[in-house]
């Protein structure tokens, strides 16, 4: 069977997330199976981990690495001929997964495929939980595959071998340019503190070989999971056809809501934003 982006999708964009699974907490395909669902885009989970908790929170948490599991998932995938829209990675569950999500990238992208990687480490100058040193080493060489990252102040200090601190304007530029390996890919560095009451991100965008800043109200409460409800809604409205600006923009003013609503409401901190009520906005992003 050849390999087509369209067969049997009706104009429905297909996007394979390579991500885990968590039962508390709302991060990862909890996360992104609604948010591409209600923008319109077809989920296609390769999880990497089962786990009762996301790593941040919730104690002795159960955790269930899935890479044998993925290799099987490939294998019939590939027996159906299928290819995707774009691929989707965030949270890997070993050092493993990540060669065999190179080789999937590799496999069955399309020269129309998007690939956005989040290259999900850690958070506030920490290493998450069983996130190893030998991962941290490896995702490099994933992410030269990708067309987008999105990573955190944490992870970008990691990936760039800085000590973790909080950037300045220029330095945050700068750091954006350095991850774009010579503008060969789209940089969105999340989570900067520029000023008071304020978060943004930092984009370069290889298309327009320029950096800007878009910032929104900050709360002053970090959520689990934020990174991911904007890399979700981010992926979609670049499948629209959004230029990366507009798209950045987009997702940052809904995580934006979704925290504002979390944090009025005095929900808990580690179960993530209450983004449920909120899923209607995201028809219409
Ligand atoms: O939201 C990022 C994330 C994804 N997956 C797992 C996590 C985290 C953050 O803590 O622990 C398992």
């Amino acid at each position: 069977m050849s390999r087509g982006l369209r067969e049997g999708g009706a104009g429905i964009k297909r996007a394979a997330c390579i991500h885990d699974l968590c039962g508390m907490g709302r991060c990862s395909l909890s996360v992104a199976l609604p948010v591409l669902s209600a923008m319109g885009v077809q989920c296609c989970p390769m999880p990497t981990a089962l786990l009762s908790a996301h790593t941040d929170g919730f104690g002795d948490i159960s955790f269930l690495d899935l890479t044998d599991e993925l290799l099987r998932i490939i294998a019939h995938w590939r027996s159906l001929g299928f290819s995707f829209d774009a691929v989707y990675a965030g949270y890997l569950g070993s050092a493993r997964q990540i060669e065999i999500a190179a080789g999937f990238i590799k496999e069955f992208r399309t020269p129309e495929t998007l690939v956005l990687i989040d290259p999900v480490m850690g958070d506030n100058g920490k290493i998450y939980k069983g996130y190893t040193p030998e991962m941290c080493g490896k995702l490099p060489s994933l992410l030269e595959f990708a067309d987008v990252i999105t990573p955190n102040v944490t992870e970008a200090a990691l990936l760039l071998g800085e000590e973790y601190r909080m950037p300045a304007r220029d330095e945050a530029e700068s750091w954006c340019r350095r991850l774009s390996l010579n503008g060969r890919r789209s940089v969105v560095l999340t989570g900067v503190l520029f000023e008071e009451g304020e978060i943004s991100c930092c984009v370069f965008d290889k298309a327009a070989v320029a950096a800007v800043t878009v910032s929104c109200k900050f709360e002053g409460v970090m959520y689990p999971g934020t990174g991911d409800l904007f890399s979700s809604v981010l992926l979609c409205s670049l499948l629209r056809g959004n230029r990366l600006f507009n798209a950045v923009s987009a997702a940052a003013e809904f995580v934006a809501g979704c925290v504002r609503e979390t944090f009025e409401a005095g929900a808990p901190v580690r179960e993530g934003v209450l983004f449920e009520r909120r899923m209607k906005l995201l028809t219409e992003l």
